[in-house]
């Protein structure tokens, strides 16, 4: 911006009121303001030379940003969106660490890995977005949460724009802060457009404040544009929510005054639009009235501008003067999990007794509540009913309900509060109460935890258990046996244990662990089998598949309710000499073990529950062909479930295992 456009154009429309607000306050609020106007306009000139490549301008909504970072505290986490330039700068980002960031250097804030504003920081308490918008407002929650039980009175504000409140995770998080009195203020910046999408197609009610009746919360709309107003409003919500913890629902109205990014264009905005909302500039309105207040002059003004024109400059030119990134393979693939170095944990004593699958579990998870006090339990009816399963039964009554804590339906907020818990420290396991259902929650789960370390260095230390496999007459949604979706995305960790001892170790061993671990627990090994297992907390080692029989003619690879189906088959016919290799850990798997067998009895089979297509015996029997083909006596063979959905009744269900096609294959191996 030139000098004062303020008292050159006289344009000021809007209404101040600066309260008891002192002269030093009013000037860091327009300094505040002023910084990412002057940024963008930077940023724009920037972007026509070609020199930087994507940019969503925040030009007219700055006072939102601006106000909610002023009004709080330092160490208040704050959850923005694309258009939130301000929230950086009212922090104290780093200037030229921020253009590192917005220019892909390795020096940024993701190593070149991320976007423009898709990244947190946690020494600035400011939580990234990912592209999909809505999934932010159930980290909010996560982070409030955190708060909440530690009692540390504070308030957590996260945004979105009117367009990202139709999605589901608008509902499900300001459901779930509503049910749980989270300190959480929801800032909607209704800027007029969803990309192209006016109000009229996005939304029916009157206005985005009617929504939080529904909900049970707060609300008030007021004039985004005006920065003292918003700094005011928050300001008193955020005190009052310190003392009195529970979300509210802030709509700022604005204005687009760009295109939804810059190559995009407006042609679909009316002009008078742009003519009206453009008199209602946030920075120039506060601009003339602090001239008229007498709070600034020209001759501060000039200064200010001339300061943060040399320090938008330096910090410019500081990043153009980093290198481009450079690829390190080895590192790549390195933070794809936070570095963890497992120490096996064993049983103090000798004392075992015989446990049921189910039980191992929830001894599991028992002795894990009591070793770390930071440990939340979260899913559908787990408390007082403990769980549809029982395998929390009565954990709210040793732990309370603050940490065994009943969840709405609302599987993705939920896993979303996993991520902002573990953002402030904590641990979590949500429990899906049927595997099936964790499609709703699935985007949290494959695009925010899976993703967060590799992109900013923030971890997901997150246990999400899966209650999955057929065989017990439930039909096709509480049946799947989803292992597959999430084999294919990388950051996931996936367990998948198959008998007590392991389930036991396994899941204390997946609580360890800082990074999201996907558990498996097969339902109909649940009650039908059991074995002596050791009463003490224990962990089993992770990196390691289990040989359970040992044997020369065949490997037989396989997990989860596989390893019986081939121990029925081996028991049935005790000539067959096989190697039966229970991988546990699905995701990374333990390909040394396999290869070891494969080069030994140099005939495979890869069995699984899981139907055949795109399931993991597809990628285990590949690695073994391009990896072990000299060693092979006969092609690698798979045995899955047929591609169909899991049937209801007995017969199809029996039919769906192809339990019949495993043994035939296997002797069609064993003569090859
Ligand atoms: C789940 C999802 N669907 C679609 C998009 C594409 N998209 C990106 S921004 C946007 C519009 C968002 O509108 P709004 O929430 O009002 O924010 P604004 O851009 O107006 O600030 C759309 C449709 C997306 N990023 N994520």
């Amino acid at each position: 911006m030139e000098s004062s456009q303020a008292t050159e154009y006289k344009k000021r429309v809007m209404m101040f009121d600066r309260k008891n607000y002192d002269d030093d306050t009013l000037i860091s609020l327009y300094k505040a303001i002023l910084l990412p106007r002057m940024i963008e306009e930077k940023m724009l000139l920037l972007l026509r030379k070609g020199k930087i490549s994507k940019w969503f301008s925040g030009i007219g909504q700055e006072a939102i940003s601006v106000g909610a970072a002023m009004a709080l505290e330092k160490d208040e986490y704050i959850l923005p969106m694309h258009r939130n330039l301000g929230i950086f700068t009212t922090r104290g980002v780093p200037l030229d660490k921020l253009f590192m960031q917005l220019q892909g250097k390795y020096k940024g804030f993701s190593k070149g890995r991320e976007r423009s504003f898709h990244f947190g920081t946690n020494d600035y308490h400011i939580v990234g977005m990912i592209s999909h918008l809505g999934p932010q407002m159930g980290i909010a929650d996560g982070i409030a949460l955190a708060s909440l039980l530690r009692k540390e009175r504070k308030v957590t504000v996260v945004f979105t724009g009117e367009g990202g409140t139709s999605e589901g995770d608008f509902h499900e998080a300001l459901n779930v802060a509503a049910v749980w009195n989270l300190p959480v203020i929801f800032i909607i910046e209704n800027n007029g457009y969803g990309l192209s999408t006016p109000l009229n197609e996005q939304y029916k009610c009157e206005d985005l404040t009617d929504k939080a009746t529904g909900y049970g919360m707060e609300s008030i709309q007021i004039d985004g544009n005006n920065l003292l107003n918003v700094y005011d409003t928050i300001k008193t919500y955020a005190e009052s929510i310190r003392n009195n913890p529970r979300p509210m629902l802030l709509e700022c109205i604005t204005f687009r005054m760009r295109g939804h990014e810059e190559a995009s264009g407006i042609k679909y905005v009316p002009k008078e639009l742009i003519d009206e909302w453009g008199k209602k500039d946030p920075v120039i309105n506060l601009e003339s009235y602090l001239l008229d207040e007498g709070v600034l002059n020209e001759t501060l003004i000039e200064t200010i501008k001339s300061d943060f024109k040399n320090e938008i400059d330096k910090s410019l030119e500081a990043a153009f003067a980093e290198p481009e990134a450079t690829a390190d393979t080895e590192e790549e693939l390195k933070d794809v999990y936070v570095p963890f170095e497992q120490k096996i944990i064993h049983p103090k004593t000798e004392k075992k007794s015989q446990k049921r699958f189910i039980d191992a579990i929830s001894d599991g998870l028992r002795q894990s509540l009591q070793k770390y006090d930071n440990l939340i339990l979260m899913g559908q009816d787990i408390a007082e009913y403990g769980g549809v399963f029982k395998i929390t039964e009565n954990f709210y009554k040793e732990f309370g309900k603050d940490r065994i804590r009943n969840t709405p339906l609302c599987e993705s907020a939920i896993v979303g509060v996993a991520l902002g818990l573990s953002i402030k420290g904590m641990k979590s396991v949500v429990e899906m109460q049927f595997a099936d259902f964790v499609t709703s929650g699935f985007n949290q789960i494959v695009n925010n935890l899976a993703k967060i370390y590799y992109r900013w260095g923030q971890n997901a230390d997150v246990v999400i258990r899966m209650p999955c496999g057929a065989g017990v007459g439930a039909g096709p949604f509480h049946s799947q046996s989803n292992e597959a979706w999430f084999f294919h995305t990388p950051g996931l960790k996936i367990f998948y244990p198959s008998n007590p001892y392991d389930a036991k170790g396994m899941i204390t061993a997946a609580i360890e662990d800082p990074n999201p671990v996907m558990f498996f627990e097969h339902k109909a090994l649940y009650r039908s089998i059991s074995e002596e297992i050791p009463d003490d907390n224990y962990t089993v080692e992770t990196d390691k598949a289990k040989l359970v029989k040992e044997g020369d003619d065949v490997t037989i690879v396989t997990y989860g309710m596989g390893v019986h189906w081939a121990l029925n088959v081996l028991k049935d016919d005790p000539d067959i000499s096989a190697d039966l290799i229970d991988l546990r850990i699905l995701l990374p798997w333990d390909k040394k073990t396999v290869e070891e067998s494969v080069k030994k009895t140099g005939k495979v089979i890869v069995v699984h529950e899981d139907t055949l297509t795109g399931g993991i015996g597809g990628e285990i029997a590949s690695h073994i062909s391009e990896h072990c083909f000299q060693y092979l006596d006969a092609p690698v063979m798979r045995s899955a479930s047929l591609d169909t959905p899991v049937p209801f009744s007995t017969a199809l269900e029996e039919n769906f295992f192809q339990k019949e096609v495993f043994k035939r294959k296997l002797k069609e191996l064993l003569n090859f």
